[in-house]
């Protein structure tokens, strides 16, 4: 149904202005991780442009969504919905945007927790989304861009660090899978 430019057009719309400037430097940054490391580059433009497509949704459309498509919402998922737009972008993009690509649509459900063992595709996304050039703020930026060219495990094991270093500090709700992302990673790289 949708093109690359399609999907573009269509997300401006959804989008604010800063979410979609985010979403076309997760693009660029996903293309040229992409071509380092021999991932699909159609697969990572579309990944990276529907990552966050259900971002700017208020919380009641969210939870109307999770009803129509039988999404389960645990009580700590209710207190910060946020947390779901990655599972519900996911699902937009399946019925919306009619991407059937598994590989796809895992990456944007998993580009907020991380999860462990991940493919190339879902690495690629989850780093991106820190790492593209619009992003400031986090600590140790220009060291994970640094590492991200030569090690991609290492780049996104010191994001899922800084991450819950920040969740920890400020007392925030750890889902597991972010916690098991953490560990696996941990593992793999000693
Ligand atoms: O949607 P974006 O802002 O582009 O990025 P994102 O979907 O990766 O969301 C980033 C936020 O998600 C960041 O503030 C950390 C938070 N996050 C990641 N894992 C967890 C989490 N927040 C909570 N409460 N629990 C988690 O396990
Ligand atoms: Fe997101
Ligand atoms: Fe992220
Ligand atoms: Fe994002």
């Amino acid at each position: 149904k949708y093109n690359i430019t399609g999907i573009r057009n269509h997300l401006q719309k959804q989008l604010s202005e800063n979410r979609y400037e985010h979403t076309l430097g997760v693009e660029k940054t996903a293309v040229s991780l992409a071509k380092l490391y021999n991932v699909d580059i159609e697969k990572a433009k579309i990944a990276a442009l529907l990552h966050d497509c259900a971002k700017n949704l208020s919380d009641d459309k969210k939870l109307e969504l999770c009803d129509k498509y039988n999404i389960e919402v645990t009580e700590e998922q209710k207190k910060n919905l946020d947390l779901i737009h990655a599972e519900i972008g996911s699902i937009m993009a399946k019925y919306e945007y009619e991407i059937h690509d598994e590989g796809i649509l895992n990456a944007i459900t998993y580009h907020t927790t991380g999860k462990s063992n991940m493919s190339n595709l879902e690495k690629i996304i989850y780093v991106s989304d820190y790492i593209e050039p619009g992003r400031t703020k986090a600590p140790n930026l220009d060291e994970i861009r640094r590492v991200v060219m030569k090690n991609l495990d290492k780049a996104l094991f010191m994001i899922l660090s800084d991450t819950i270093n920040y969740l920890k500090t400020s007392k925030k709700y750890i889902v597991p899978t972010t916690m098991e992302a953490y560990e696996y990673y941990k593992n793999i790289l000693n």
